[in-house]
């Protein structure tokens, strides 16, 4: 599983869940998560993205989306705080700033206006392919791609980074920096010094929204103070565990995302 030439790779097979929380803990101890995505058709990307936030303990939730987006999370998730996109410079608390979910992939300009915020950034989906269109170098962010974004990220066929994934990881977090994920079975985790391979997951994943709603969880983790790369880490694991624990009741098809929100808050509680 571990090949021979990345022996410094590790399994992941375990994570401890977060701490009890002081008996005065308040809402701005656990960070304010700004999910920045969604457009007409892809609205629901982002509100997965935001709800995945609030059910992995995030002090304050914020979608920046546009207008149909906007009626709609109100109308399901009244906790979560809704602006336009233009009016992000503004939301000056933000912890941590999700992008990219149902993101048109042309949206330069969107990207531009996330990263102008001084906080870390989770770049998922449509980031990425801006991203992947205009390289830059950061430290501050975690990239979350898929086989397809990341073949964009680096120039190459989605045959190619599945050939040698775990180099493909490393070749990306090399070129961009940061914390990269690269998504599927045994999900890499790389940062500048180590990575890792998450031993829970399964094809049950394989559905719409699967990648949403993990870089809604990656981004509350970190609000909380996680370090972008335990953040990462711990977020793929509880993910693709909720996914195993789903599966055992279940089966493999029929998985709609929604479902693994209360899952992962109980691993995250350890209380599943
Ligand atoms: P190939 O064959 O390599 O050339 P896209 P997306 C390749 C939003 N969503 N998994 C393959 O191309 C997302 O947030 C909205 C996936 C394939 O054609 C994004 O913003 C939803 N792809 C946007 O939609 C729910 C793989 O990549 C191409 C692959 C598009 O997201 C759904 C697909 O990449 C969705 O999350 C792999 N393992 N391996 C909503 N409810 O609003 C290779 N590919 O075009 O970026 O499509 O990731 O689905
Ligand atoms: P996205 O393509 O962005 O929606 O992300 C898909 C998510 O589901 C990622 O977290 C993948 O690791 C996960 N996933 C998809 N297919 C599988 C699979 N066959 N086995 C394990 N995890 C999967
Ligand atoms: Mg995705």
């Amino acid at each position: 599983f571990l090949s021979s030439y990345h022996s410094d790779v590790q399994l992941l097979t375990e994570v401890d869940a977060l701490p009890a929380r002081s008996l005065n803990h308040f809402k701005h101890q656990a960070g304010h998560v700004l999910t920045f995505g969604g457009a007409q058709q892809t609205a629901g990307a982002a509100m997965l993205t935001a709800e995945a936030a609030l059910f992995s303990g995030a002090g304050l939730v914020t979608l920046a989306t546009d207008e149909p987006g906007q009626m709609a999370i109100n109308a399901r998730r009244p906790e979560v705080m809704v602006c336009r996109h233009q009016a992000v410079p503004s939301v000056a608390t933000a912890s941590v700033v999700a992008v990219g979910p149902g993101l048109a992939a042309s949206d330069k300009a969107a990207l531009d206006l996330c990263l102008q915020l001084t906080c870390p950034a989770v770049l998922d989906a449509g980031a990425l392919r801006v991203l992947a269109a205009n390289p830059k170098y950061s430290e501050r962010w975690v990239l979350t791609p898929h086989t397809g974004e990341a073949a964009a990220l680096l120039r190459e066929s989605s045959v190619a980074v599945n050939a040698d994934r775990i180099g493909s990881a490393k070749r990306i977090q090399q070129q961009f920096g940061g914390v990269v994920v690269l998504k599927g079975p045994g999900t890499i985790v790389c940062g500048p010094d180590r990575c890792i391979i998450n031993s829970t997951g399964n094809a049950a994943l394989g559905v719409a929204g699967s990648g949403d709603i993990l870089t809604g969880v990656i981004a509350a983790l970190q609000a909380q103070g996680l370090s972008p790369f335990d953040a990462a880490a711990a977020g793929v694991y509880w993910h693709g565990r909720a996914a195993d624990l789903w599966r055992e009741k279940h089966g493999e098809r029929g998985l709609s995302v929604s479902e693994l929100l209360v899952l992962i808050r109980a691993q995250i509680n350890g209380v599943e």
